[in-house]
């Protein structure tokens, strides 16, 4: 198949925002005061395409999106060292599925519902801005992360580390807006969604629909109304979001396919678990 690793990151990337599509979190409030002293990177949808500034700073960053398909937000990740935007433009054209994934390290990031912006720590180095498209190829800008920002990393009052494969996290939080640090210690990729599964649903249904009916696919409804989903985040980035997430029972669940191993979903690996918001 011609497109297969564009269709899986771009499926990734769908499944990341149909999944946070689903029901959205708390109105935003005004951005905190520690928010405005870090630098804004912005990534702008426009008619004309994906625009995104060439040169950014490394270190503690935050990075918001303009315009665009909320269902197809544009993403930046860190392309892996001595790899060119020329070299994973063919890459996402080739037909191995791998051979794109293999090529980057992708930042995470959040839905656009999001309370406050998407901090990321950038190590200095070469980024690529992406916009993915339903048809054709994928838009591709290079990006240089250079001088430090200088910025404190926020103060964070939930931390997750992402490790292969669970979720190392609190059982419970207070209900309201919390600073999240969530960083991926692990070894290769994850994401986090934190959904709350129908009445006599199970985790085995929510699997079970999206490799059928699929988000964004025909039939069914999903099993689950949607917390708050944190994209896919490549092994050693760290980043901060702000959720307010209501009250109530969640289920946390990685359904990335394990691409060191037997490409099942993590979750099949293990990696899910409950989050109580009360
Ligand atoms: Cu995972």
């Amino acid at each position: 198949m011609k497109h297969t690793a564009m269709k899986l990151i771009a499926a990734a990337v769908l499944a990341s925002s149909l999944l946070s599509a689903c029901r959205p979190v708390q109105a935003p409030a005004a951005p905190t005061e520690a928010a405005a002293e870090i630098p804004v990177v912005t990534l702008k949808v426009t008619e004309t395409g994906l625009e995104a500034p060439a040169e950014i700073p490394s270190g503690i960053v935050a990075v918001t999106v303009e315009g665009g398909d909320p269902e197809n937000q544009p993403m930046l990740a860190r392309l892996n060292e001595g790899v060119t935007v020329e070299q994973l433009t063919e890459a996402l054209a080739s037909p191995n599925p791998l051979a794109a994934l293999a090529l980057v390290s992708l930042l995470g990031g959040s839905n656009a519902s999001v309370d406050g912006p998407v901090i990321h720590e950038l190590r200095a180095g070469d980024y690529v801005a992406m916009l993915f498209a339903d048809d054709g190829p994928p838009q591709l800008l290079p990006v240089t992360a250079g001088k430090p920002s200088g910025a404190p990393p926020p103060a964070a009052d939930v931390q997750v580390s992402l490790v292969d494969f669970n979720f190392m996290m609190p059982d419970q939080i207070a209900a309201g807006r919390h600073v999240w640090q969530i960083e991926n210690t692990g070894e290769q990729w994850h994401e986090m969604a934190i959904v709350q599964l129908n009445e006599g649903k199970t985790v085995e249904d929510l699997v079970a629909w999206v490799n059928s009916s699929g988000p964004g696919g025909p039939g069914e409804p999903p099993p689950y109304a949607e917390g708050a989903f944190w994209h896919p985040m490549g092994a050693g980035q760290r980043a901060w979001v702000t959720w307010n997430i209501p009250a109530g029972e969640y289920t946390v669940i990685c359904i990335l396919p394990d691409v060191a191993g037997d490409m099942r979903p993590h979750v099949a690996h293990g990696m899910v678990r409950t989050l109580v918001v009360k």
